[in-house]
């Protein structure tokens, strides 16, 4: 049976990348995609970025656009330091690529600005990195970074009352649009969890691999998902996010 599988927030974390795709004996017929954020953190974001590109190569693969991946391609392109993303991990991306060439560098340039921002697939199930605030759907935003910077939707859904009917005038809209809704950007950990979260229809697989949680992948039919060892283990000497 072809799987699809969908991958959080990897935050340059690339040994718990490659224990998640093993434990999920993950194959060439599975559909993999990934919500985005591979960088920022860890000091394997630049290899998890060459890693990405070879496994596009080799698996049916879905490599969606993240906030970070966006502040990278800020930097590759106009070396511009954002104080703020500094902070936020970039720091560690910078390090990650102190010693790359400018052809290299350009690869992963490349490799970013083609990114797409959102999936929907035959199930009518979207597959975004934060979500989207327009109610007629992520096709409509204004601001096209919005998808990849919302916390509105995912506020919502968590705080809408699970008694509420669909049918009522006061629930939300957006999330009647499609039948699943999967996303990352807003670690699940900040609601005292380390698994992957559900709120109405949205589906939250960021499980905190920046901070102190582990990786995961998760099987979008079934539910079933596969843990890293937290990731913050498999990096003993480095402070990741926090
Ligand atoms: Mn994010």
């Amino acid at each position: 049976m072809n799987r699809t599988l969908v991958i959080g927030d990897i935050h340059g974390a690339l040994k718990a990348l490659k224990e998640i795709l093993e434990k999920a004996k993950v194959t060439k017929d599975d559909k993999l995609i990934f919500l985005g954020d591979y960088v920022d953190a860890w000091s394997d974001s630049a290899k998890t970025l060459d890693f990405l590109i070879s496994l596009q190569q080799s698996h049916n693969c879905i490599m969606l656009k993240g906030n970070h991946d966006e502040l990278l391609l800020d930097w590759l392109i106009h070396q511009n330091q954002n104080e703020k993303w500094l902070m936020h991990g970039g720091q560690s991306t910078l390090e990650a690529y102190k010693n790359m060439n400018k052809t290299h560098r350009k690869i992963h340039q490349k490799f970013i600005e083609n990114l797409p921002t959102y999936h929907v697939d035959n199930q009518n199930r979207l597959f975004v990195h934060a979500g989207f605030a327009n109610m007629h759907g992520p096709d409509y935003e204004y601001y096209e970074n919005t998808v990849y910077w919302d916390r509105t939707l995912w506020e919502t859904a968590v705080a809408t009352d699970n008694k509420l009917n669909q049918d009522d005038v006061k629930y939300p809209k957006r999330l009647k649009l499609f039948k699943e809704i999967y996303i990352g950007h807003t670690p699940v950990s900040r609601y005292g969890q380390l698994t992957p979260m559900q709120a109405q229809n949205v589906i939250n697989v960021d499980t905190a691999a920046a901070f102190k949680g582990p990786l995961t992948i998760l099987d979008v039919d079934t539910k079933n998902y596969w843990q890293s060892t937290p990731v913050h283990e498999l990096y003993p000497d480095e402070n990741g996010r926090n």
